[in-house]
């Protein structure tokens, strides 16, 4: 798959609109203007900083850097303190995303995709969205809706198979969710499909047997073919700040996750988090949320990230 494109940047710069406002917006008034950068504006800065949950190692890290500089500078303007804050944003979010592979689908067929996350993250829909992606890439595939805990899973899955234009593999409710899992995979092996999508049921991590349900879609998904799942996604909502940070390294106890899905971006001021979760989870971000629309799930390419951001 072509990774880039899929990249719409207008959607990122939309989708992140809340967040620039009250990240960027508010950081170019503090220091409009300003002949020289001095204490309080600096103290003004952090603030902002944290205020959109960037975390307080971040934001500290970033100030640190932003006061070395201007004293080596003989301007102290604005302009170095954007460019400073810029460049460090980036590197975070580099430094936790160098190892994204493009994805090897043309080297394991089916090319299995897992999605697991905590109730109303958003895993239904990045299924439908990313359904969509890979059949606009000419890819055949196949969802199974391994959410039997939930009665109304099912309808909301088969209609995003229906908008994206995707088979799917469905069971009962209260159904053994590894049943459908197996019935998905060997469809996808018989029937010559390029990519299976396993819908899971919302699961929090207080659930002890809901997350060894887990375990044992892994055993099942094992069972046809050892290589696979060739990713396990992580599906985060952007809103729930901090405690995505937990629910990753709860999540790593009873799955082998290989990246990340945050979500909801366009609905929070607060994107910021976004920064911490690099800093915090070595787990590549793969793909952002930036609405509810079929095309709303962009490739996450950290330089575009922060120029949508100071855009
Ligand atoms: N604005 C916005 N809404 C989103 C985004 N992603 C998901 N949603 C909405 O979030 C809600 C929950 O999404 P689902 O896909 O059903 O979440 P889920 O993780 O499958 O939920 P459970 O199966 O109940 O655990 C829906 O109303 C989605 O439309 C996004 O990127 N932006
Ligand atoms: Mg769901």
């Amino acid at each position: 798959m072509s990774i880039l494109k899929s990249i719409s940047f207008t959607k990122i710069k939309d989708g992140l609109s809340k967040t620039r406002e009250k990240l960027i917006g508010k950081i170019n008034e503090a220091i409009t203007g300003k002949a020289k950068i001095d204490l309080e504006t600096l103290n003004e800065i952090e603030e902002i900083l944290l205020s959109s949950d960037i975390g307080l190692d971040t934001v500290e890290i970033i100030i640190d850097k932003v006061k070395t500089s201007l004293k080596n500078e003989n301007s102290r303007s604005e302009e170095t303190v954007k460019k400073v804050i810029k460049s460090e944003l980036s590197k975070i979010l580099e430094a936790a995303n160098t190892k994204i592979d493009q994805m090897s689908l043309s080297k394991f067929k089916p090319y299995v995709i897992l999605i697991i996350g905590v109730n109303g993250a958003g895993k239904t829909t990045s299924i439908g969205k990313l359904a969509y992606n890979f059949r606009s890439e000419g890819y055949k595939v196949i969802i199974g809706s391994a959410d039997t805990f939930r009665a109304a899973a099912n309808d909301q899955l088969e209609i995003w198979a229906r908008k994206a234009g995707v088979e799917i593999i469905q069971g009962k409710t209260g159904a053994d969710p590894s049943s459908i899992v197996y019935n998905a995979i060997k469809t996808a092996i018989d029937q010559n499909y390029d990519i299976v999508l396993l819908d899971t049921a919302g699961r929090l991590h207080t659930k002890i047997n809901l997350m060894q349900e887990l375990k044992k879609m892994h055993t099942t998904i094992n069972k046809l073919l050892p290589y696979a799942p060739n990713d396990v996604f992580i599906v985060l909502d952007a809103t729930t700040g901090q405690n995505a940070i937990y629910q990753v390294n709860e999540f790593k106890k009873y799955s082998t996750p290989t990246g990340l899905i945050i979500n909801k971006l366009d609905g929070t001021a607060k994107g910021g988090v976004i920064f911490q979760i690099c800093r915090e989870n070595k787990i590549p971000i793969r793909y952002i949320g930036v609405g509810e629309e079929i095309d709303d799930l962009q490739v996450f390419n950290p330089n575009e990230f922060v120029n949508a951001l100071f855009e």
